[in-house]
């Protein structure tokens, strides 16, 4: 079959996108047409939904979490948010409600933030680039409606203690979020303590048009108990169905059924060869700067960040590699399944050369 990719995906290493996986692509064209928004009317799509929801509960520790495909972890982040608000404070925020979080987290919270009239406030990283819960626990205060964890940061892609977070939360009544966006489909193969099982997590973004291989656009929020999402729920009354929790209306069809369509095909032993993979590419370049002298921040994930002087970076970029820096400046690789050993090869022979 003729694959038109829009992207060349072969010298892009600055993405938490990826080449969909052909089920996933597959799925989301026959499904492009369907709207999940009406589940009683387009009844294929909504049970693929409900099996993706359990697929994802699988890898996030707990059976019975309720949720739904977002349009991303921007999506899942603010809604999960306004369901912290909300259960705070019954409605309107009352201008004082607050949500904290380490400083490594991603700029949907300042966008949630924004839209729900709520204080951000972000506390800054331990040495290792990882939260600090006892910082954060400064931060936290009785108008605390949030305590926010990262697993898969996107700039360094640490993995935050979320059993100190999820504590944090606990003793101020908070809910406790955790922001395994890009992490989730890498983390179930690690020994990290991320999700539901290991801490008292509330909420969690997990996103299948990143590490899940499904076509964008893809997320997803899970809450630990319906109660939780039903803070969500809007009154339909002109739709078959009664009530619904997603923010938006119309949501396509194609990254529902294509985010079922590949954690069927990769749950979990495509999604585990995958993650050793990535893994070993991501410690392969990491050993490959280091022994070129870059300084180079261990990888934790799949996820390389290294000091590169700007002139090298932009002729890097200039030769076509797509890469990114960090907000201090650093080289950024994300190893995603896309990304070859081969690509970093030749990645390093133009390094070597512009160097
Ligand atoms: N949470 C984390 C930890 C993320 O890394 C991201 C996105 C989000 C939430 C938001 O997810 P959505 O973008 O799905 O709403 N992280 C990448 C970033 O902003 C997204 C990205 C994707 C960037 C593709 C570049 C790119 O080519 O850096």
């Amino acid at each position: 079959m003729q694959r038109a990719t829009p992207q060349e995906f072969s010298r892009v290493l600055s993405s938490m996108c990826t080449e969909p996986h052909p089920a996933a692509r597959a799925a989301a064209e026959e499904f492009l047409a369907t709207n999940p928004g009406d589940p009683a009317t387009y009844e294929t799509v909504a049970d693929l939904e409900r099996e993706a929801v359990a697929t994802l509960d699988e890898i996030a520790g707990h059976p019975d979490a309720a949720g739904y495909i977002t349009s991303g972890g921007t999506e899942a982040n603010l809604q999960a948010m306004r369901i912290a608000r909300d259960r705070a404070t019954s409605g309107a925020a009352d201008g004082r409600a607050n949500v904290v979080a380490p400083a490594s987290v991603h700029f949907s919270f300042q966008k949630a933030a924004a839209v729900l009239g709520l204080e951000l406030r972000t506390a800054p990283l331990a040495d290792d680039y990882r939260a600090d819960p006892e910082v954060m626990g400064e931060l936290v205060d009785s108008d605390t409606v949030a305590v926010v964890g990262v697993a898969g940061s996107t700039e360094y892609g640490r993995v935050d203690p979320i059993p100190a977070i999820a504590d944090l939360a606990d003793e101020t009544d908070a809910l406790c979020h955790v922001d395994a966006a890009w992490g989730g489909f890498q983390l179930p193969f690690t020994d990290h303590d991320w999700h539901f099982d290991h801490a008292a997590v509330d909420t969690l973004t997990i996103d299948p048009h990143k590490l899940g291989r499904a076509a964008v656009p893809a997320g997803g929020l899970l809450a630990r108990s319906p109660d939780l999402l039903d803070v969500l729920a809007i009154d339909t009354p002109y739709l078959e169905s009664a009530s619904q929790a997603s923010l938006t209306g119309t949501r396509s069809g194609a990254g529902v059924a294509s985010a079922a369509a590949a954690m069927d095909e990769l749950w979990p032993d495509g999604y585990r060869e995958q993650a050793e993979r990535c893994q070993a590419n991501a410690d392969w370049l990491a050993a490959a700067l280091d022994e070129r002298g870059y300084e180079v921040v261990e990888p934790e994930l799949p996820l390389i960040a290294a000091t590169l002087p700007e002139s090298e970076f932009d002729a890097l970029r200039e030769g076509g590699w797509r890469i990114a820096r960090t907000a201090t400046g650093d080289l950024r690789v994300v190893c995603m399944p896309h990304v070859t050993r081969g690509t970093l090869e030749r990645f390093v022979t133009d390094l070597d050369r512009v160097e």
